[in-house]
């Protein structure tokens, strides 16, 4: 069961190291207090609380832009990291991604807790407007501040690695792998933080500027009312936005399964043409699928649907089917280490594909007319986002732990089962009940539905407790983690 897995990193400087391990021991509390959040919307649901529906909505407001802006932050973490082992990055930059970060959830946490605003974190227009003495125009304006300035510490993120990058391999295509795909290059292909990190910063520059732009309409609209905005056009926008956002989360963390299961199977993990390729097409399609978000929009034009359709289908492939091919390969007789750290990947690995197949029932035209309101939507998301993207993050957490040899106790096995049986649970529950019909956002349920609630909240509890464990070890090893030799 011990490890002797070593972390080094020849380039990290102690500030930079400083700052990563703060990205990740805040996104360790976040995610336990969202998790928390999360499970009182389901205890609420089931009737064991009786916050209302007025925290409700706040509540469900925070747990979803909490959780996509944290695991951003974490995700971020893990490229960072990552990356710069191998091309030049700004420690400044990385310092001031997290000033804005913590200013932007300063006014975020003030719109919802204070202001009231609680018009879901997709602040579809013209909800944030229409807070009907619930929440004022200064709280809908602070949330979209707050979300404002985030996008920004970002934006400089991955311009800073746009810049990098660009600096050691030339261009941007290079850095993708083009030559040895296109041209037969004989050169070594780039490794693959660097191939995934610059579709990265391809998807999630267009992404935050779009959401800048709808951003910005949105708070003139606010204080204008009468400079009207085109509805679908901004939801648009939004989903453009949301979807390219969250989706590079993933790409991101997945880096993490690239640099560490080798080291669990010493095998290396070299990119071929087919890994090359799927990230090219990746960096395409992840960009062009987000209308599946808009199924149910009749006015969108109909080629779009379509679109959004057919490349959902297919957009998730190629990455997760050279990934997890990857890594059977890698782990087939390797006679892998097994601890914390490589069961959570593995366990990611799954959870990541797992949540592929209900995207796609959801993906479908026919069917998503019929299940898109329901809890079916969050049930297939927190299956790629629960038990996918969340233990790469804590998979590399328990890595950076178990550098130079310190253990992990029993404690932390018996944590990892916890979170896989509460989280497969929980992610069953929410599935069930989306074929029941059950529809998602809704504070209080019928009565014929509590049951499906009352064991998603068992169930989220155990996700609870093994988080628990995961948190506290990561904060209570901070100081051990020793990865910088300089
Ligand atoms: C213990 C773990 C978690 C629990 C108990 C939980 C619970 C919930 C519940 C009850 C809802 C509302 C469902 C409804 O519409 O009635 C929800 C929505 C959501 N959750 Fe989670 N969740 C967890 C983890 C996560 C994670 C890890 C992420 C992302 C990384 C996430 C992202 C979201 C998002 C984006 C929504 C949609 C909010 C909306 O509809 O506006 N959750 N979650
Ligand atoms: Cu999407």
């Amino acid at each position: 069961m011990s490890s002797s897995i070593s972390v080094i990193h020849p380039n990290l400087s102690a500030g930079a190291r400083k700052t990563l391990l703060t990205y990740l021991a805040i996104s360790a509390v976040v995610f336990l207090l969202m998790m928390v959040f999360g499970a009182s919307m389901r205890y609420e649901q089931s009737e064991w609380l009786g916050m209302g529906p007025q925290y409700f909505y706040q509540i469900m407001t925070a747990h979803g832009i909490g959780m996509i802006g944290i695991v951003g932050l974490a995700a971020s973490a893990v490229m960072w990291f990552f990356l710069s082992r191998h091309v030049q990055l700004s420690t400044p930059i990385l310092v001031a991604n997290l000033v804005f970060f913590l200013i932007g959830v300063v006014l975020i946490l003030g719109a919802i807790f204070i202001g009231g605003f609680a018009a879901a974190w997709t602040f579809l227009y013209p909800l944030p407007a229409m807070g009907k003495g619930v929440w004022g125009n200064h709280a809908a304006a602070s949330y979209l501040v707050g979300l404002l300035l985030i996008g920004v510490g970002f934006l400089l993120l991955y311009l800073d690695t746009a810049r990098g990058i660009m600096k050691k391999y030339g261009n941007l295509g290079k850095a993708l792998g083009w030559p040895q795909l296109f041209f037969n290059s004989q050169d070594e292909a780039p490794p693959s933080a660097v191939i995934a990190s610059t579709m990265v910063l391809i998807v999630n520059i267009a992404g935050i500027a779009a959401g800048a732009v709808v951003l910005v309409l949105s708070l003139v609209n606010l204080y204008m009312p009468s400079y009207e905005l085109d509805p679908l056009l901004v939801k648009n926008l939004i989903y453009f936005f949301g979807h390219v956002f969250i989706n590079a989360a993933i790409y991101q963390a997945v880096i993490a399964v690239y640099e560490i299961l080798p080291l669990y199977t010493n095998r290396p993990w070299k990119p071929t043409k087919v890994f090359i390729l799927s990230w090219t097409l990746s960096t395409l399609m992840v960009m062009s699928v987000y209308p599946h978000h808009l199924l149910m929009d009749f006015a969108m034009p109909k080629w779009a649907l379509i679109m959004g359709q057919i490349i959902s289908y297919m957009s998730g492939f190629p990455v997760l089917v050279v990934t997890a091919i990857g890594a059977l390969t890698l782990i087939y007789r390797s006679g892998i280490k097994w601890d914390v750290t490589s069961r959570l990947l593995i366990l990611s690995m799954l959870g990541w594909a797992c949540g592929v197949i209900p995207a796609i029932v959801d993906g479908t035209i026919s069917v998503n007319n019929v299940m898109h309101n329901t809890l079916w939507v969050p049930g297939h998301f927190h299956i790629y986002l629960l038990l996918g993207l969340l233990p790469m993050l804590f998979g590399f957490m328990y890595y950076l732990v178990q550098s130079n040899g310190n253990k992990v106790g029993a404690v932390d096995d018996v944590a990892f089962w916890f979170y896989l049986v509460g989280g497969m649970g929980f992610v069953t529950m929410f599935l069930l009940s989306g074929k029941e019909s059950i529809p998602r956002r809704w504070a209080a349920h019928l009565s014929e539905w509590v049951p499906y609630d009352r064991i998603a909240s068992v169930f989220a509890t155990l996700v609870v407790i093994g988080a628990l464990v995961f948190a506290y070890r990561f904060l209570t090893r901070l100081s051990r983690i020793n990865i910088a030799t300089s």
